[in-house]
């Protein structure tokens, strides 16, 4: 255990991760400063008494003063107090870093834009499934710090570029880049390749790399470099986790042998496939038997909010999506759909400066209806000009929905964006959009087509 009583320690945000950190040093007889730029920051009356606190903005002269500073995921490195501090030579890191510099069992740590929490879920359930006594968080909405309050044989961190960013030591058993399409452009200033770089450092000190076959942006720079064994492939055709045909059948397959029918699986699409070929492929490094990885495989039925059926009702489908909060996961779940009738598609939110267009090819035609709302729908309207419903709210684009659909249809909300501008995360958003599904569902009796 690190000895942290001799620093002068500031920790930045005071939600569930800076409250961790807090009570990490406590507990190791530290008493950090705390300071959070908003003023009424989440965590404040989870605050140890004797622990000092600033809110409001930055003060610098703490941060001058401090030899180590513990920055929330959501705080940018590249805040000017942030690099003038890191100038005079203090050390900045998070809470990922505290976390690594404790662990003794193994970590599997798993990043990409999107998947991150099914992936994560699925080897964490494959595990369990085994016997295994398993950790599990990170950006996946425990903060890893709590996990240090029990033993676990395994760790499966959830880790987002905000929080590799600031993470010096992974060493971890095995680590995976599940895909990179572009999000979160308002942190990257400098385009995709700087979210890229962020990522990639995953695998800076990891034993095994585990990476997407057919998206080259998930390879490590220097993998000619790698030896064979410790770069262990997954992909849709290539790879050697991938998709096969037997008996005109999909089936999940490991080089020749056949894993698991696809139809198996109760999670749905494409996409999910393939999550499911990252899982195996993380849970084979770590010798997780493949007996209970399959039995996972079998009954995982998707977390919540992420393509989830909220109601299928007089011929109508609702489908909750709002964790796909950029481009690359709407695109995901307009692929995944199987569609008889009209797509009332619901996009908005806070984009996050990213270009909505990929979109564009994929929201045309008449069997596809937009609806755009919040902080974004004007641009989003642009991917169809004067066709595209905007309103301010989630809720009205509903109520207008509900006027309009008929049997065959699906409701999808997949918005593309964070739900940030109007609601306090995509859980309130999702939970709002199952509240009005019950609502618009129930108003009215729907036409057969
Ligand atoms: N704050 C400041 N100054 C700033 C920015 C924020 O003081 O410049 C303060 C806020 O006022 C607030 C606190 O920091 O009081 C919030 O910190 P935070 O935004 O880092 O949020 P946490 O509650 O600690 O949650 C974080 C992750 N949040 C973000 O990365 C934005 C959670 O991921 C994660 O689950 C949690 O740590 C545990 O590890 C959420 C997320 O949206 C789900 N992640 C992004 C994503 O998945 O796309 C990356
Ligand atoms: P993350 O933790 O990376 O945000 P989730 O598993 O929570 O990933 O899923 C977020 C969104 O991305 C959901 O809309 C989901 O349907 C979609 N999604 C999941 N896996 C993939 C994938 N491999 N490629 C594209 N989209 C995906």
């Amino acid at each position: 255990m690190i000895n942290y009583q001799e620093q002068n320690i500031v920790v930045i945000g005071l939600g569930i991760t800076g409250i961790s950190c807090v009570d990490f040093f406590c507990a190791r007889g530290a008493r950090p400063r705390v300071i959070d730029t908003n003023f009424c920051p989440p965590k404040l009356n989870e605050l140890p008494t004797d622990v000092e606190y600033w809110l409001g903005d930055f003060k610098e002269e703490w941060l001058l003063e401090a030899t180590l500073i513990v920055i929330s995921p959501g705080v940018a490195l590249s805040h000017p107090a942030l690099e003038a501090a890191a100038k005079n030579g203090v050390e900045i890191i998070g809470d990922i870093e505290l976390f690594l510099r404790e662990v003794t069992s193994p970590v599997i740590a798993i990043t990409g834009s999107n998947g991150k929490s099914t992936v994560t879920q699925l080897v964490s359930q494959m595990a369990t499934c085994a016997g295994w006594q398993v950790g599990v968080g990170g950006n996946i909405g425990k903060p890893a710090l709590l996990l240090l309050q029990q033993y676990y044989q395994l760790y499966i961190l959830e880790l987002s570029s905000f929080q590799l960013e600031i993470t010096k030591n992974l060493k971890v058993a095995v680590a995976t880049i599940l895909n990179i399409s572009e999000d979160h452009m308002n942190r990257y200033p400098l385009g995709l390749q700087q979210y890229r770089a962020a990522k990639l450092k995953i695998y800076q000190q990891a034993t095994v790399y585990v990476v997407n076959a057919e998206d080259p942006l998930t390879l490590p720079i220097n993998y000619t470099n790698i030896a064979k064994k410790f770069l262990i492939s997954f992909g849709a055709m290539t790879g050697a986790y991938h998709l096969g045909y037997n008996n005109g059948k999909r089936w999940l397959m490991k080089q020749e042998e056949l894993l698991l029918n696809c139809d198996d699986m109760r999670i749905v699409g494409h996409h999910n496939e393939i999550n499911a070929l990252a899982a195996l492929a993380l849970a084979d490094t770590v010798a997780i038997p493949r007996k209970a990885c399959l039995i996972a495989l079998r009954n995982f039925s998707g977390l919540a909010h992420r393509f989830e059926l909220v109601l299928e009702s007089n011929g109508i489908r609702w489908i909750n999506d709002s964790k796909a909060t950029n481009v690359g996961s709407t695109k995901a779940a307009i692929n995944a759909l199987k569609l008889e009738g009209t797509l009332h598609l619901l996009l908005g939110g806070d984009g996050k400066l990213a270009n909505f267009s990929p979109l564009r090819s994929l929201v045309q035609g008449s069997h596809i209806q937009l609806y755009c709302f919040g902080q974004d729908r004007k641009q989003l309207a642009d991917l169809r000009p004067n066709i595209a419903t905007i309103t301010q709210t989630l809720a009205q684009a509903m109520y207008i929905i509900g006027n309009k659909v008929r049997a065959g249809d699906v409701v999808l909300l997949s918005p593309a964006c964070s739900s940030l501008d109007q609601f306090d995360n995509f859980k309130a958003r999702g939970k709002a959009f199952r509240k009005l599904v019950l609502k618009v569902s129930s108003c009215k009796y729907y036409l057969p087509v």
